[in-house]
């Protein structure tokens, strides 16, 4: 996959924006008022999940407190959905900043994935 521009300033058109406003579909797993969760479109597992906060931020250093502890308690109620229905303990929580850690949609997002680090062949 080829690197992405770093974004210094949040762009209105990412991908995730568009989703916030409606403006393309998605597979919503859950909302409320401050974060939104959906399918993947690219999952490295059954079962891949992002969440998202209701800010403009790019990434964890632009992320109002709030919404940095609204985004956790959607990724816990995600989670226990997820070890529930893939019947699996294991869940990864990814989160990248930055192009050059591989962020490719400049909208602050966390993965959760359901696998184990081993079978992502990251170890
Ligand atoms: P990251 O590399 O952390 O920026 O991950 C971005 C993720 O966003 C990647 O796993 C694929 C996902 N993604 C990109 N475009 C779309 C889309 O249009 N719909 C959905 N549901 N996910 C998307």
């Amino acid at each position: 996959m080829t690197q992405a521009t770093q974004q210094t300033v949040y762009d209105d058109n990412n991908i995730f924006a568009k989703m916030l406003n409606g403006d393309i579909p998605y597979h919503k797993v859950y909302e409320d008022d401050k974060t939104l969760a959906f399918m993947d479109i690219m999952p490295q597992a059954k079962g891949h999940v992002l969440v998202i906060p209701k800010q403009k931020a790019i990434d964890l250093a632009g992320l109002e407190p709030e919404y940095a502890a609204a985004v956790l308690m959607t990724c816990k109620k995600v989670m226990r959905a997820q070890r529930q229905v893939f019947e699996r303990e294991g869940i990864i929580q990814m989160q990248l900043n930055g192009a050059q850690a591989g962020q490719t949609v400049f909208h602050y997002h966390v993965h959760l994935i359901p696998s184990s680090i081993h079978e992502l062949g990251r170890h």
